[in-house]
C-alpha cells in the first residue's frame, strides 16, 4: 500500500505505527485545494495520488482545531505553522482559559480507480502554556492529549499509542488488511 504525503514525519509515524505492514512512500508534492473540510480536501488529494501512482493508495489530511480559536487553524494547519509558527499560536492563547483543542485526521483511499472512501481519527487535548519537547514536528510541541501530562513532543512513544494519526491508521487496517 502507498502512503502520498510531501511531509516525511507523518510517513514516519505511519511506519512506526503499522511497524508489521508494507507500506511505500509516494513523495506527493501537490498543492492542496482549500476548504474547510478535512474530507473535501483528502478526496481531491487521493484521486491526484491516483492518477499518479495507478495502484492502491491513501494520503491523509490533518488539522488542529483549537476551541477558542473557533477551531483555527484547523484546515490551515499547514500555512499557519508556516506564517506564525508555534509562538505565534501561544501568543493567541495568552492568558486564555479554555485551552481544549482536537487533532483530527481523515484518511482518504482508493484501491480502485472508482471508489474513494475515509476513515477517522481524533485525539482531544490541551494547549500548552508554553512549547515543551524536542520530538515530533510542528505542533507537537504545544499539544497535550486529554489524561497525559507530556507534549507529544515529549513523548513520541506516547504520541504514536494514541494519536489521531494512529486512531485513524488503526481503523484503517481493521478496514483494509494490509499486506504485512
Ligand atoms: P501532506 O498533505 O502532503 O500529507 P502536510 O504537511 O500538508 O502533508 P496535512 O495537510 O495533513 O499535512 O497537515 C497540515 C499541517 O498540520 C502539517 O503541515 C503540520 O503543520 C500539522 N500537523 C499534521 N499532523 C501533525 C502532527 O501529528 N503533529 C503536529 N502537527 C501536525
Amino acid at each position: 500500500m502507498i502512503f502520498a504525503t510531501s511531509n516525511i514525519n507523518k510517513f514516519n509515524e505511519a511506519k512506526e505505527i503499522l511497524k508489521n505492514y508494507e507500506l511505500t512512500h509516494l513523495q506527493f508534492d501537490y498543492t492542496e485545494i482549500r476548504s474547510d473540510s478535512l474530507e473535501e480536501i483528502a478526496r481531491i488529494s487521493v484521486r491526484a495520488a491516483y492518477r499518479m501512482c495507478k495502484e492502491a493508495v491513501f494520503v491523509e489530511d490533518t488539522g488542529l482545531f483549537i476551541n477558542h480559536l473557533s477551531g483555527f487553524p484547523g484546515t490551515y494547519s499547514g500555512w499557519v505553522q508556516k506564517k506564525i509558527g508555534n509562538a505565534g499560536i501561544l501568543k493567541l492563547m495568552e492568558g486564555v482559559e479554555d485551552r481544549t483543542a482536537t487533532f483530527d485526521t481523515i484518511i482518504a483511499y482508493m484501491m480502485d480507480k472508482e471508489h474513494v472512501s475515509f476513515v477517522r481519527g481524533k485525539c482531544e487535548g490541551t494547549i500548552s502554556l508554553e512549547p515543551r519537547g524536542t520530538n515530533g514536528f510542528d505542533y507537537d510541541s504545544i499539544f497535550v492529549p486529554d489524561g497525559e501530562h507530556q507534549t507529544f513532543a515529549e513523548s513520541i512513544e506516547l504520541k504514536n499509542k494514541l494519536s489521531h494519526r494512529y486512531n485513524a491508521l488503526l481503523e484503517f487496517s481493521k478496514r483494509i488488511p494490509l499486506r504485512t
